[in-house]
């Protein structure tokens, strides 16, 4: 090669080295680097007797995001200490201690995070609330994500290609497993609960091997969820009945397959007899039994059955009621392997709903909350929504089952019950999109899940204040997030919007517990009149708003269908009364008239005006708020989240329009006339809901 051919070369390899780093540097903006952007500001000397590849990880980071003295010694001790529980650890002057290899790498990306946002790093053993803390992502095996915003599967492929593992794949996978750990996550499901057979076959458990492989050394177990009728589907049986010895071995050859080709694999999450899946009950079996199977067949390997609560038939009986009323006579019956994972309210992940009235109820069963991190009824990824408030609220629910102080976190994470495994799980809001969660301000969601899970007494206030300070701090500006200018004019408005923004979502959304009267569209926008002829009752929104001349909501007192005897008292009264009663659950459990003055003085009709039009009002605020911070956030980031404001807006409006116009023609009182008027016609609203185009969809 000539030199002048050499020096060709070359200056083509700078070019691409310059054009891979601005790649990287434009990817930052685009957010796929979440709240992992830190970058070492100063040399550390670390020091480890062991090396293995969680520790490896856990060095690398400690150098590549060390923010504190220049040349400090920080040692990492692997020692046995009482006070440190399961994977926690002990944050120390010179080091971090705990008890497992784990315990190391999560102390770390604690320390990272503290000299981030806090600076302030003492002496404290920091313990998880939950054993297993699991993000549940609904992907199916054709690439597409059930209730998925943010862009295909991050686990599965299109078509012919849906068990291929390429390496871009791998990298994508070590990114995710990166940001779970540094938030405690230590579990995940890689596929949809309404789970296809195949998911058994061995070609795909070879594939979840290849998943498993890269999240392993960050403590990221794998689960999968599983068809109960597999046996029959891809076994050749005659049945899967889960009393039959041929079912019976059926499964436990399959563990055995499973543990053989994923030592470590953690276990099944099964959806039965819930929405056309297949269960027991098929073969006039209960819960308890269909669980008991797969757990004992995985038991001799160590894994766990999440068994969901998510039942409803289409009997006459009250929805809200279905899951406790077949779930309360197994409890006991569960083997000590099984964990009934039970969503946060007893409908189905609405804007606000009580808490489960299974929660605490089912003392001799392992029981774990199921929260929703992907927006299904919270506007998608189009909408801000900030959702750590929201579990806030639901963790401090306080159910009375043992007497005062008996909230939904102490009920479930072992400190009232002894539950043999406690656990966590979220529906997952990841996809291929650059930036991982559709919206920038969805990742904060799963940030806070993680943040949740290992400490359920968290407040929402901390974890957006960390959550903004990991996010924006390398934000292109270079502007100083120590800066009393950023953080009175970023830092606090932000915070206050993303505080804001759940109770925002409820005020256009649901006001007074008035829930699930969503469109048919996708879950997205108002609906309240869709009620197709043939459709069963308990699917469509009128069911749920109870809508008449007389009033609105659904009795569920002891007159009506009676869910308040689910709970324990005083809670049960509370609710029960319509004086006691909580007005945020109003509709949720009373039918009342639109006169019906409430605490204000006002009407119940002129409230649900005025609610409405707050919600529209606050995300009219955010805009404006937004509008504010163009200089402190990069270009990118500031159009994507301006963009998205915009439609909120739109959809705020139509869920003001469209509900005040429809309840209107039940209450038939005038809109008060200091209220915002609805732009649209009714009319039109509901021709064209079923016609709009999803805000979500690409092209
Ligand atoms: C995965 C709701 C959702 C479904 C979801 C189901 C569940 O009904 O709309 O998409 O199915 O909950 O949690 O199983």
């Amino acid at each position: 090669m000539s030199n002048s051919s050499h020096f060709f070369y070359s200056k083509i390899t700078i070019c691409l080295l310059v054009f891979v780093f601005s790649i990287q540097s434009i990817q930052a903006d685009n957010g796929h680097g979440l709240w992992l952007q830190n970058k070492s500001t100063a040399k550390v000397n670390v020091v480890c007797a062991k090396k293995s590849p969680t520790l490896i990880i856990a060095i690398n980071e400690l150098k590549n995001g060390w923010q504190g003295k220049e040349g400090a010694k920080v040692v990492l001790t692997i020692k046995s200490n009482n006070a440190i529980k399961g994977d926690g650890f002990k944050l120390l002057s010179n080091g971090i201690q705990a008890n497992t290899e784990l315990g190391i790498l999560y102390g770390t990306y604690e320390l990272l995070r503290r000299q981030t946002t806090t600076k302030d790093i003492k002496e404290a053993i920091s313990n998880p609330s939950y054993q297993h803390r699991i993000l549940n992502h609904w992907d199916n095996m054709d690439g597409s994500v059930e209730r998925g915003y943010a862009g295909e599967s991050i686990f599965w492929h299109k078509g012919a290609d849906a068990l291929v593992v390429t390496e871009k794949d791998k990298t994508l996978w070590q990114e995710y497993a990166r940001a779970n750990a540094s938030i405690g996550i230590n579990g995940t499901v890689v596929n949809n609960v309404n789970s296809n057979p195949n998911m058994l076959k061995t070609e795909t458990l070879q594939k979840v091997k290849e998943i498993a492989n890269v999240l392993r050394p960050y403590g990221v177990k794998v689960y999968i969820s599983v068809k109960f009728s597999s046996p029959s589907i891809i076994g050749g049986l005659k049945s899967s009945d889960p009393l039959n010895p041929d079912v019976i071995k059926w499964w436990q050859d399959k563990a055995k397959e499973i543990y053989n080709i994923i030592p470590d694999f953690g276990g099944f999450l099964v959806k039965a007899n819930s929405e056309g899946q297949a269960g027991p009950q098929d073969y006039g079996r209960t819960h308890a039994d269909g669980a008991n199977l797969l757990a004992d067949a995985i038991k001799p390997f160590g894994g766990i059955v999440m068994w969901r609560a998510f039942v409803y038939s289409t009997s006459n009986e009250d929805r809200a009621k279905q899951a406790y009323n077949e779930f309360m006579p197994l409890d006991g019956k569960f083997h000590d392997n099984v964990i009934i994972q039970v969503k946060n309210g007893p409908i189905d992940f609405q804007p606000r709903e009580p808490f489960s009235p299974l929660f605490g109820a089912m003392k001799k069963t392992s029981i774990m909350p199921e929260v929703q991190i992907t927006q299904e009824y919270l506007g998608h990824s189009i909408e801000l929504v900030y959702l750590s408030t929201m579990w806030e609220e639901f963790l401090k629910s306080d159910t009375y089952q043992e007497g005062k102080g008996s909230t939904v976190a102490r009920c479930t994470d072992g400190s009232i019950f002894s539950q043999k495994h406690t656990a966590i799980a979220g529906v997952a809001n990841i996809g291929l999109d650059a930036n991982w969660t559709g919206h920038l301000f969805a990742q904060s969601n799963w940030y806070a899940f993680g943040r949740m899970a290992w400490n359920n007494q968290i407040t929402s206030d901390r974890i957006a204040d960390e959550w903004i300070k990991l996010t924006f701090n390398q934000s292109s500006t270079g502007k100083s997030i120590l800066s009393n200018d950023w953080k009175d004019n970023f830092l606090k408005p932000v915070k206050q919007m993303m505080m804001d923004s759940r109770e925002a979502a409820v005020n256009y959304s649901m006001p007074f517990g008035l829930h699930h009267i969503m469109s048919a569209n996708e879950h997205y926008g108002p609906g309240p009149w869709w009620a197709p002829a043939r459709m069963r009752k308990d699917w469509t929104p009128p069911y749920f708003h109870q809508a008449d001349s007389v009033g609105v909501g659904f009795d569920r007192t002891k007159s009506g269908s009676n869910a308040v005897s689910q709970y324990h008292e005083p809670v049960s009264s509370l609710f029960n009364n319509v004086n006691t009663c909580p007005e945020i659950y109003l509709l949720w459990f009373h039918h009342v008239s639109w006169e019906y003055k409430m605490k204000n003085g006002r009407t119940l009709w002129d409230n649900l005006c005025y609610q409405y039009n707050t919600g529209l009002n606050q995300v009219e605020e955010f805009q404006k708020t937004w509008d504010k911070l163009q200089k402190y956030v990069d270009e990118e980031s500031y159009a994507h989240v301006k963009e998205r404001l915009e439609r909120q807006v739109k959809s705020a409006q139509l869920w003001n329009d469209g509900c005040i116009l429809y309840f209107h023609k039940f209450s038939k009182k005038p809109i008060p006339a200091d209220c915002k008027q609805p732009i649209e016609k009714l009319d039109d609203i509901i021709a064209n809901d079923l016609k709009r185009k999803m805000p979500w969809v690409r092209g």
